[in-house]
């Protein structure tokens, strides 16, 4: 269980990673990089796993979940550098004057609130924690996607993630057993009809062309395009290096799609089964790998303790 707590951070981060010096790329132009032998180019993390490490921060902090710190951690950590959306960077820039974690999301894009998938990219650590609880875990997405994603469809795509995490850590159900849960598990009909159309991609005897995956599923910033092109990456393949690859591959959005594969694959899998290579690579410093490792680690510390508690 430890080693699935690490994997889904860290498989977050080198998902990041790898697909970081891609990002917007054709498949074509992803494919004319990477070649066939998929090595680390930089090993730099981007905004994704900076605000995951942030998420991560907080709910050992507070063993749970407290807006205002997460808030805080999310504008102690931000680095311009990182590439961060701009409906993110605003709130944050709010944020950082001021504003309530409870407010400042909500006047971005003329009212509407941000439905990209900035939310869903650094949900792992609430995946993890809230592994065995559902109802805790829905609540923690939301709240922890409304300091910077107020758009419903920004939160149900944060939820989905963290769910789809949560079932690779219990294996509970086989891979395509999952998508029942998910269907179940998911409030809003952009997700449902999302998650129809993997299930069909699975009954086709085909491998389905991955221009009908990224017209069909996405390869976007938005997180209805993106989160459910994650799962299916996830699902269709057979290995954590599989998984991560392919998401790569589509092009778009490719560190983003590929840490949330990542997550979910390195839940599923273990840390051990992310390939040794990439994590070597993978920055270190202050908030590299090995304190990132760390952050697993407490979580699963912390999820223990609590545990305990709770039997008692
Ligand atoms: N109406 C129209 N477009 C929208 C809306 C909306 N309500 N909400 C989001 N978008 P953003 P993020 C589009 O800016 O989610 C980094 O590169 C809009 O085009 O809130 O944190 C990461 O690596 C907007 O710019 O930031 C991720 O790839 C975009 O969705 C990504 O950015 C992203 O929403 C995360 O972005
Ligand atoms: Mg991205």
């Amino acid at each position: 269980m430890k080693s699935k707590f690490t994997g889904a951070l860290i498989g977050s981060a080198v998902g990041d990673a790898l697909g970081a010096p891609v990002e917007g790329y054709s498949m074509k132009k992803v494919s004319s990089v990477y070649g066939e032998d998929w090595k680390m180019i930089s090993g730099r993390y981007t905004d994704d796993t900076e605000m995951m490490i942030g998420v991560a921060e907080s709910l050992i902090e507070n063993k749970g979940f407290n807006g205002e710190d997460m808030a805080k951690r999310f504008i102690e950590n931000y680095d311009p550098k990182r590439g961060y959306g701009p409906g993110s960077k605003e709130a944050l820039r709010r944020l950082s004057e001021g504003e309530s974690w409870k407010e400042a999301s909500k006047k971005l894009f003329g009212g509407k609130g941000s439905y990209g998938n900035g939310a869903a990219m650094r949900i792992a650590p609430v995946g993890i924690f809230y592994y065995d609880d559902v109802d805790r875990l829905r609540e923690t997405a939301y709240k922890s996607s409304h300091i910077t994603h107020s758009n419903e469809l920004g939160k149900e795509g944060a939820a989905l993630q963290a769910f789809s995490i949560a079932l690779a850590m219990q294996e509970r159900v086989e891979k395509e057993g999952m998508l029942l849960e998910l269907k179940e598990f998911v409030e809003n009909e952009v997700y449902k009809e999302k998650i129809r159309k993997i299930e069909m991609f699975f009954e086709k005897e085909a491998e389905v062309d991955k221009k009908e995956v990224i017209s069909e599923l996405g390869s976007g910033e938005e997180a209805f395009n993106s989160v459910p092109t994650a799962i299916y990456s996830f699902i269709r393949s057979n290995s954590f290096k599989d998984a991560v690859v392919y998401a790569v591959s589509l092009g778009g959005d490719t560190d983003t799609i590929a840490a949330m594969t990542g997550a979910i694959s390195g839940a599923y899998y273990g840390e051990e089964a992310i390939p040794k290579e990439w994590v070597e690579r993978l920055e270190g410093g202050k908030k590299g790998k090995r304190y990132i490792r760390w952050l697993g680690e407490e979580l699963y510390h912390i999820k223990l303790q609590l545990m305990q508690r709770d039997r008692w």
